[in-house]
C-alpha cells in the first residue's frame, strides 16, 4: 500500500503545516473537551466520561506521525484520538450521547467505544489489556499481507501491569511485527500512583527485556512525540519490530468527571505544561486564535445537532452482530 500523502506522516518537525495541523487538533480537542465538562453539567451523562484534558499534545503528536490505513487501538480517555485520526465532530459526540448519528449508530452511549475502519480507528475494549494481542493481531495480518501498515496500541500506566502486555510484546519483538507500544503515562491508574506500584523509574526501560526499543518523550510536547513515534514507525514499515514510547502526561481532571479527587496532592500540576500552550508560539499567533475560536463555535454547534439527533430503536442491538 502506497503513502497517503493527505497525512504527510513524515513531514519535518519543524514543517509549518505539520505545527499548524497539530495545533488545531489540540485546539478542537480542547474544545470539545470544555463543552462536554459542561454539558455533563449541566445535563448529566449516561456513563462515564474520562476526560483527557492535558494530554491532547501527546495524542495529537502521535496520530501526525500516523497514515490514515494505520491501525489505531486507543485507550478512551478524552477524544483526541478519533479526532485526529479524522473522525467528524458530528460521530464522536453522537455516539458519547448515544445518538443515531455516533459511529456505532447510537450504540455507544456514554461510554466512547468510537470505530471507523475506513479510518484506521478500530475500536477500544473496556477490557484494558486487550489492546496488546488485538493490535499485535492487526499488525501481524499487515506483515502477511505484505502491506506497509502499522499497528499502534495506546495504553495507560495503570494498563501496563497486564499480563498481555509482556506475553505480545515478547511475541512481537520475535515476530519483528509492525506494532507501536504508546503509553500515555499519566501518573495514574484511577487513584493509584504510578511510583507506588513500578519497581522501574520509567516505563520505556522495560522495554530492553524484550530486546525493544523504548524511549520516554515529555508528551506535554505534542511535537517531541511526534518525532519519537515518526521514528518508532519508520523502524516498524521497514522490518525491525516494535518500539515503545512512554509519554509523560497530566492528567489535569479527575479519573471520571464528578470525581472528587481527594486523593490528589494540593501541588499535582507543578510539571503541567499546557500542550496547547506549548504549540501556540510555534505558529502565527492570528491563526492561533482563529482556529481556537472556529474549533468552540464547530463543538457548539456539533453538540447542538447531537442533542436534535434521534435515540437508536431497539432493533438495532442485533446490528453488526455476527454469529
Ligand atoms: C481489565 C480491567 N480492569 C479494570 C478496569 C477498570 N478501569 C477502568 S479505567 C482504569 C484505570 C486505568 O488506568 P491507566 O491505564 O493508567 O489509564 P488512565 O485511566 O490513567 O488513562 C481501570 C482500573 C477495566 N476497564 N479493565
Amino acid at each position: 500500500m502506497t503513502s497517503d500523502p493527505s497525512n504527510h506522516s513524515t513531514r519535518d518537525a519543524s514543517d509549518p503545516s505539520l505545527l499548524l495541523d497539530i495545533f488545531t487538533v489540540i485546539a478542537r480537542s480542547r474544545a470539545l473537551e470544555d463543552a462536554v465538562s459542561i454539558h455533563i453539567r449541566d445535563h448529566g451523562f449516561a456513563g462515564f466520561w474520562h476526560p483527557g484534558k492535558g494530554q491532547e499534545g501527546a495524542v495529537a503528536g502521535a496520530v501526525a506521525a500516523m497514515r490514515t490505513d494505520d491501525y489505531l487501538f486507543y485507550q478512551g480517555r478524552g477524544a483526541t484520538w478519533p479526532l485526529a485520526k479524522g473522525m467528524g465532530l458530528g460521530p464522536i459526540i453522537g455516539d458519547l450521547l448515544g445518538k443515531t448519528t455516533g459511529s456505532t449508530g447510537g450504540k455507544g452511549a456514554g461510554v466512547p467505544h468510537w470505530a471507523d475502519p475506513a479510518l484506521g480507528i478500530m475500536g477500544e475494549g473496556a477490557t484494558l489489556g486487550s489492546v496488546y494481542p488485538v493490535a499485535a493481531g492487526a499488525a501481524l495480518s499487515a506483515k502477511l499481507r505484505g502491506t506497509d501498515q502499522i499497528a499502534l496500541a495506546d495504553f495507560g500506566d495503570g494498563t501496563a501491569a497486564r499480563g498481555t502486555f509482556h506475553e505480545t510484546l515478547l511475541e512481537a519483538a520475535r515476530w519483528s511485527l509492525p506494532l507501536v507500544y504508546f503509553c500515555e503515562n499519566n501518573g495514574l491508574s484511577v487513584t493509584t500512583p504510578f511510583e507506588s506500584v513500578s519497581p522501574t523509574k520509567t516505563l520505556a526501560e522495560r522495554a530492553s527485556a524484550y530486546g525493544v526499543p523504548g524511549v520516554r518523550v515529555d508528551g506535554h510536547d505534542a511535537v517531541e512525540v511526534y518525532e519519537a513515534v515518526r521514528d518508532a514507525i519508520a523502524r516498524a514499515r521497514k522490518g525491525e519490530g516494535p518500539s515503545m514510547i512512554e509519554a509523560v502526561v497530566t492528567r489535569v481532571g479527575g479519573h471520571w468527571e464528578g470525581d472528587a479527587q481527594q486523593y490528589r496532592p494540593a501541588d499535582f500540576l507543578a510539571d503541567y505544561r499546557d500542550p496547547l500552550e506549548v504549540m501556540r508560539p510555534r505558529i502565527d499567533a492570528a491563526d492561533a486564535d482563529r482556529i481556537v475560536a472556529a474549533a468552540k463555535e464547530e463543538v457548539r454547534l456539533a453538540i447542538e445537532e447531537a442533542e436534535a439527533a434521534p435515540l437508536p430503536q431497539p432493533s438495532v442491538i442485533l446490528k453488526d452482530v455476527f454469529a
